[in-house]
């Protein structure tokens, strides 16, 4: 296991992973945040956090609802995608757009392997140190949790991503 890492502890599982969930669009459980509600509930994770709401970031004028679940695996991170990605299309995702309006989104940010490379695969997730959507509930259930491209911990993270949104902003 790598420096950056966080044990499993007791877990028979060898994997942890943090999961972020987004959702832009009403499903066939209701509302974005219906939707978040029960795609945490079929990941069935260890822990959790709040559900919350969040201005879009790009160009999608649609209201996010976020949230982040930890979870116990025993899948390497490219499988664990394609489940994922399974789960999107029986919450009837469709493809197309990117950043396009959508029933979920799930993202592997997190895993206890450290850094995973491959082809359409990057853990951690490539942008999730600048999105306090992801940070801010992620920092709720894992804020000791460290990246291990930059060594500091989820709530570091957190706290720089909240300082760069409280600078004044320029035109
Ligand atoms: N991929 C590479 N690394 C990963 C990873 N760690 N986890 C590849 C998951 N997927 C990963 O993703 C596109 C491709 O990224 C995948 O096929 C996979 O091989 P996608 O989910 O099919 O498409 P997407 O969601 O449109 O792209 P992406 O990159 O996931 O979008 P983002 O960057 O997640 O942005 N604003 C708010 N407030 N809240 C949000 O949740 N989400 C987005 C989506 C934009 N703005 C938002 C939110
Ligand atoms: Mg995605």
């Amino acid at each position: 296991m790598s420096a950056g890492a966080i044990p499993t502890g007791q877990s028979h599982v060898p994997y942890r992973y943090a999961i972020a969930i987004g959702s832009n669009r009403r499903g066939r459980h209701g509302s974005p945040e219906r939707e978040v509600a029960a795609a945490l509930s079929a990941l069935a994770p260890l822990s959790a956090s709040p559900i919350i709401v969040s201005a879009p970031l790009g160009p999608s004028i649609r209201r996010f609802a976020n949230a982040v679940a930890l979870i116990d695996s025993a899948e390497p991170p490219p499988v664990l995608l394609a489940r994922l990605k399974g789960l999107e299309q029986r919450f009837g995702r469709r493809s197309g757009q990117r950043w396009g309006a959508r029933v979920i989104d799930l993202d592997i940010i997190l895993w206890s392997g450290g850094i995973w490379r491959s082809t359409g695969l990057s853990v951690p997730h490539v942008a999730f140190r600048a999105r306090r959507f992801v940070l801010d509930p992620l920092a709720r259930i894992a804020p000791d949790w460290r990246d291990p491209q930059t060594g500091r911990t989820v709530r570091q993270l957190a706290a720089r991503a909240r300082a760069v949104d409280r600078r004044p902003h320029r035109s």
